[in-house]
């Protein structure tokens, strides 16, 4: 996300982009705002040259770091903004570069005591501040931005400025032990926590990269052994977020508090949520926080955007694609901002324009069309069961009892199966992070330790739309264990003809380009067996027993096409986007010893009584 916020959210967002201008297109300013507890916040104020009368205040609060000079350009994402005309603030959260105080990396807001200082209250602080002292604002104020921005957009629902008009939190992370950037239901997201740990708290004027001394990130967690010898060996204990992430495996009071969007039920403020299915990072956050504000939103003020993005793809220039996999000829970030974005906060600042008609709107994959529903899911959508049968198959038909009860494989965490194809290189700054949600499977298929389902070729057109979950019967000879579940979109053999032929197929060199058998991921998560029955109090999983894991896949919205196949893969370890499991019960994983990691052998069921499926919501 880095390299997509720094470009957002600090100089790039206004400079070096696609419009130059001779002269700075904007009045700079830089300010100390002072906050409720005497701390100062470095804010910049960007105010149009072209100003000819009062504008509303456009807010973004980053850890990111703030534009150190005026610029002289509007970036492509915010062209289509900037034509309303808006004053453009942006400020450093406390703690990061010249921000006064401590920067926590929480989300931690105690609204019952009246001294706590959080993200709600330093928002809250600014709002005021801005509407009092920014000459020229008229008196309304929207706040927005992409993840950690996006975070501190959204918790500004918590307690609003009577000035705060409209808020468009995107890729929002609301609960960062079930969901989202740091954990999977408990199952620690590593090498994400580690690294993201260290670029913000490593150094208050920097954002960080840690140096790893082998590029292939992949072997260098393997040879670090268990998680606690990243303090031991590395940190020293200096990471405060990364300390209180292994102090606490479980979900305890700690990460409740974390999770601030379970204090929210109503829709105070108008807010556009905005989501990726393809997001590696907080694909999550805004579903939950569209679902929270939709308990109690009597003006229908609330609105859900959602497309086949990578994390903040639709805040790039055209997101005509994610990695191989092409939109149609739609550049679908500029599409979102004319046609959502824009009109949203020129409706709600401005008072002019028409409200957003819809309450979801998608960019369906698959179709590569704009989709627009009144409700979600859309009523018209069933649950359908599609099964995985013991010979490799997967169907709508449930197992009859004629074959075998279960398919097998060993599990070993010294060979744990990489989560996108190696090299792995460090998280950040390198790109290739972005697109591994849509990185072609096959790169595991041959794997031992990987079962594949796969259907027959697809009759007609299978649209999903909604969200959908996998029911896992599976055992395991150890006492704790990961299951991660993909649903893959396989494309045909013959998707780009002749594509083998040089003088008809890609050029030269372009082969494993090609999508011919593409195995496209439509939905990933994992399971960890010792908070399957509690996330509170962990529990050993019973050796050899069948147990039922529930693994929710989260919201989608694709076209399975004519022609496609539906692939099912199941797998016990994902590398080093997860922390190894040792596959022995231990109190907790992150105080975990080196022979407590043992290899296992896993079993998922397929028979009648025991029919693992994937719950689809299929649209007619
Ligand atoms: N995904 C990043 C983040 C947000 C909030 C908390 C922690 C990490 C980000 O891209 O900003």
């Amino acid at each position: 996300m880095l390299k997509l916020v720094a470009a957002l959210c600090a100089a790039a967002q206004l400079s070096g982009a696609q419009t130059t201008a001779e002269k700075p297109l904007f009045h700079y300013q830089q300010v100390m705002i002072p906050m409720r507890d005497g701390v100062h916040l470095q804010t910049v104020i960007l105010t149009p040259m072209n100003q000819d009368g009062p504008l509303p205040i456009l807010l973004k609060r980053t850890p990111y770091g703030v534009p150190a000079s005026a610029p002289t350009a509007i970036a492509a994402p915010l062209k289509e903004l900037m034509a309303d005309g808006y004053i453009l603030v942006q400020q450093n959260l406390r703690g990061r570069f010249k921000s006064e105080g401590v920067f926590k990396l929480s989300s931690q807001v105690n609204l019952a005591d009246p001294k706590d200082t959080n993200e709600t209250t330093d928002a809250y602080d600014t709002i005021e501040w801005l509407v009092k002292n920014v000459a020229h604002n008229h008196g309304r104020v929207g706040i927005y931005g992409v993840s950690y921005d996006g975070l501190t957009a959204g918790l500004t629902l918590l307690h609003p400025h009577p000035a705060l008009k409209a808020v468009s939190e995107q890729a929002s992370p609301v609960d960062q032990w079930m969901n989202d950037d740091d954990h999977r239901y408990g199952a620690l997201r590593l090498s994400y926590s580690f690294e993201y740990a260290v670029m913000e708290q490593a150094d208050k004027n920097e954002n960080t990269h840690f140096h790893f001394d082998i590029y292939d990130t992949y072997e260098w967690y393997l040879k670090l052994g268990p998680v606690s010898n990243i303090n031991a060996r590395y940190m020293h204990n200096s990471l405060p977020f990364w300390n209180d992430t292994v102090e606490h495996p479980d979900y305890d009071a700690f990460w409740k508090r974390e999770a601030w969007v379970n204090q929210l039920h109503s829709s105070p403020v108008p807010n556009l949520n905005v989501a990726g299915f393809w997001d590696q990072e907080d694909p999550w956050g805004p579903w939950k926080i569209f679902r929270n504000s939709a308990e109690n939103d009597p003006q229908g003020n609330n609105f859900m955007v959602a497309g086949p993005w990578y994390h903040g793809e639709w805040q790039t220039a055209k997101a005509d694609g994610i990695g191989q996999i092409s939109f149609g000829g739609h550049e679908t970030a500029h599409e979102f901002r004319e046609n959502i974005e824009a009109p949203f906060f020129r409706y709600y600042l401005h008072g002019k324009g028409k409200k957003l008609p819809w309450k979801v709107s998608t960019f369906q994959s698959g179709s590569n069309t704009w989709r627009q529903y009144d409700a979600w899911p859309p009523r018209p959508a069933k649950a359908r069961n599609l099964y995985l049968h013991a010979d490799g198959t997967l169907s709508f038909d449930a197992p009859a009892g004629s074959g075998a009860e279960f398919a097998q494989y060993i599990s070993d965490p010294a060979n744990p199966v990489p989560y996108r194809q190696r090299p792995i290189s460090p998280t950040y700054p390198a790109g290739d992070w972005r697109t591994w949600e849509v990185a072609d499977q096959r790169f595991v298929d041959h794997r031992p330790d990987v079962l594949s389902f796969v259907s027959a070729p697809m009759q007609s057109d299978l649209t999903v739309t909604g969200q959908l979950a996998a029911e896992l019967f599976a055992s395991t000879t150890g006492t704790d264990s990961d299951f991660v579940v993909k649903l893959i979109d396989v494309f045909p053999d013959d998707a780009v003809k002749d594509a083998w032929k040089p003088e008809a197929g890609p050029a030269p060199g372009e082969y494993a380009k090609s999508l011919n058998g593409y195995e496209l991921p439509i939905a990933m998560e994992v399971r960890r067996g010792r908070y399957n029955k509690s996330y509170e109090h962990p529990a050993p999983l019973a050796a050899g027993k069948p147990t039922q894991f529930t693994i929710p896949l989260r919201d989608r919205d694709h076209v399975f096409l004519k022609g496609h196949r539906l692939m099912v893969q199941v797998q016990s370890t994902w590398f080093p986007l997860i922390d190894r499991n040792p596959q022995k019960f231990v109190p907790s994983i992150y105080a975990a010893k080196p022979s407590d990691f043992a290899a296992a052998t896993q079993r998922v069921y397929c028979s009648p009584r025991l029919p693992s499926h994937i719950v689809l919501s299929v649209m007619p």
